[in-house]
């Protein structure tokens, strides 16, 4: 027997969407009311749900499956007519994003705070995809922000759980809870783009592969493609069961918190390729035997070789990276004659370039690469991608690289991130910052000279909106960029990101932060980045 029930409620301050989703403390989104308010708000702010199909799922950490419950019942409250749910609510991002493409949903609720830690002590995080299967644009993030602010009550049904463990469709009050196999729709994609009987001849020859699921929700997709498809090695896929706090660690593909799989690249007789996604798998680390390769150059990489790869062959259309972004891509869509675009941080930017049919491939330095096969980043995709392009070339990552930048030039780039810094600390930097933009041009720093400063704004060239203040970009004299902008994925203080970069077109053997240094000391020259907040260096490097 179930029930619907009306509670009354009232507005909880700071349910903002930041640049993906709400995120919060775990124990935050478990105070009574706080998740029951923030999805009645979506409902309202998309204009309500009767009738629809919805996609529900996240990537497994702590309260995934109590958060999932509590949405089923209040979409059914609120007249959904069905929703499809990854087993046990198991989805990665971009299988989710898929499945609201291939099933013809009207939305989706993703629970994930992504590269976030999790736990009860951690982070929680949920956010609303539209019907292209991409993130919800900012028109759309503001109007469920709205109801927010206004909320007076919530539809719940009351009664039992809906069985999220057997596969099949199941009536749960007037609606029908559909239970799908989290990975089947998304392999069965990724067989469409990628040349497998290729990728299966390398990975079947003694080439050695180590994919770091860092416990997270790619373990089950990677195992079923890399190694039960593939053919890759069993046990090549590492930490593979995904578990409710990522093993107690940051499941960020970067070298720092992937740490173990870089020691194991560089070892002597490492493996040949090795790769790593994050909590929900749309981020991708790629990593040849001792050659770690930084995401705007695997971006770049990607874009110049993407044709030899079936779902690709016909050329792409153009690409798109975010403004922090490193330029290496820009210098791939100019020898190809396509168009590149540079879009504020965060996926739901590229929506309507993919849509548009303006841009086939993306990217983001924060490790997160796509096409307009889904409308989110896609970190397993990646790795295929690259695989698919080793397996045609027959060369190893190094080598890949080496030719790349033999034909581009090399584009040195990094990301310092200072955390946790006193919230009125970091907006006071970035206003004294911005207020000093008009007189910066022509003016030494360090020993460097500033070229241009802007504020980045960004007008969407489809549907004409706008997004202001996007961050700080800086440009020297000599083409080295420097941007800086806060983060707006944090749950605790901010989170300053300072992005590093300098195009060097001969020399690239260099250390990226000894060639980065002169910028490193411009940006301190600008910025005062240590005395206004007492660090001596960024917490953390990629
Ligand atoms: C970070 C990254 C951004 C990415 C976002 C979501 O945002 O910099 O590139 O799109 O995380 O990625 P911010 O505002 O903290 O810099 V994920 O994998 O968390 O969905
Ligand atoms: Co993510």
């Amino acid at each position: 027997m179930t029930t619907q029930t009306r509670i009354a409620t009232q507005p909880i301050p700071g349910q903002k969407p930041g640049t993906s989703g709400l995120r919060k403390k775990t124990r935050v989104f478990m105070q009574p009311g706080y998740l029951e308010n923030f999805v009645q708000s979506i409902w309202d702010g998309i204009g309500g749900i009767v009738g629809k199909t919805l996609v529900v799922g996240g990537d497994g950490r702590f309260f995934n499956e109590a958060a999932i419950q509590t949405i089923l019942k209040m979409a059914a409250a609120s007249g959904a007519a069905r929703v499809i749910v990854g087993q046990n609510g198991f989805l990665s991002t971009p299988a989710a994003s898929n499945l609201i493409r291939v099933r013809g949903a009207d939305g989706g609720v993703i629970l994930s705070a992504s590269h976030n830690p999790g736990g009860p002590d951690e982070d929680f995080g949920i956010k609303y995809n539209m019907s292209n299967g991409g993130p919800a644009p900012e028109g759309v993030t503001d109007a469920i922000f709205a109801a927010t602010e206004t909320i007076a009550h919530y539809d719940i049904q009351e009664g039992p759980d809906a069985d999220l463990s057997v596969i099949g469709e199941r009536p749960f009050g007037a609606m029908t809870v559909e239970v799908v196999d989290p990975v089947a729709e998304y392999a069965t994609l990724m067989e469409k783009l990628f040349d497998f009987n290729a990728i299966r001849a390398l990975l079947t020859s003694g080439y050695q592969l180590r994919f770091d699921a860092m416990h997270a929700i790619t373990g089950p997709y990677a195992v079923e493609i890399l190694e039960r498809r593939l053919g890759a090695a069993p046990g090549s896929v590492v930490n593979a069961v995904p578990s409710p706090d990522f093993g107690g660690g940051h499941p960020d593909p970067n070298p720092v918190w992937a740490k173990d799989l870089m020691d194991a690249m560089y070892a002597p007789g490492g493996p040949d390729f090795g790769a790593a996604s994050d909590g929900d798998g749309d981020r991708n680390m790629i990593v040849g035997k001792g050659c770690y390769v930084t995401p705007s150059d695997s971006l770049a990489v990607l874009a110049a070789n993407a044709q030899l790869a079936p779902g690709y062959a016909s050329g792409l259309k153009g690409v798109a990276r975010s403004m922090p972004t490193s330029c290496a891509v820009d210098r791939v869509a100019e020898a190809r004659g396509m168009p590149c675009y540079a879009t504020p941080t965060g996926w739901k930017f590229f929506g309507n370039l993919l849509d548009a049919g303006m841009a086939t491939l993306c990217g983001e330095e924060s490790a997160g690469t796509g096409s307009d096969h889904v409308r989110e980043k896609d970190g397993l995709w990646a790795v295929l991608l690259w695989l698919n392009i080793l397996a045609v070339k027959k060369q190893s990552v190094a080598a890949v690289m080496a030719d790349h930048w033999a034909e581009f030039g090399r584009t040195y780039y990094s990301r310092h991130d200072y955390e946790a810094i006193e919230t009125g600390v970091a907006n006071d930097l970035m206003a004294a910052l911005r207020g000093s933009l008009g007189s910066l041009a022509g003016k030494p720093a360090g020993d460097l000279v500033v070229e241009s400063a802007e504020d980045f704004s960004y007008t969407d060239p489809v549907d004409g909106s706008v997004a202001s203040k996007q961050g700080v970009q800086i440009r020297f004299e000599g083409g080295a960029r420097v941007v800086l902008r806060l983060s707006g994925t944090g749950t605790e203080g901010a989170t300053l990101r300072v992005y590093l970069e300098r195009f060097d077109p001969s020399d690239f053997g260099q250390d990226p932060q000894v060639a980065l240094t002169p910028v490193i000391k411009a940006v301190e020259a600008l910025a005062g980045i240590a005395a206004r907040t007492g660090r001596s260096g960024p917490d953390v490097i990629t």
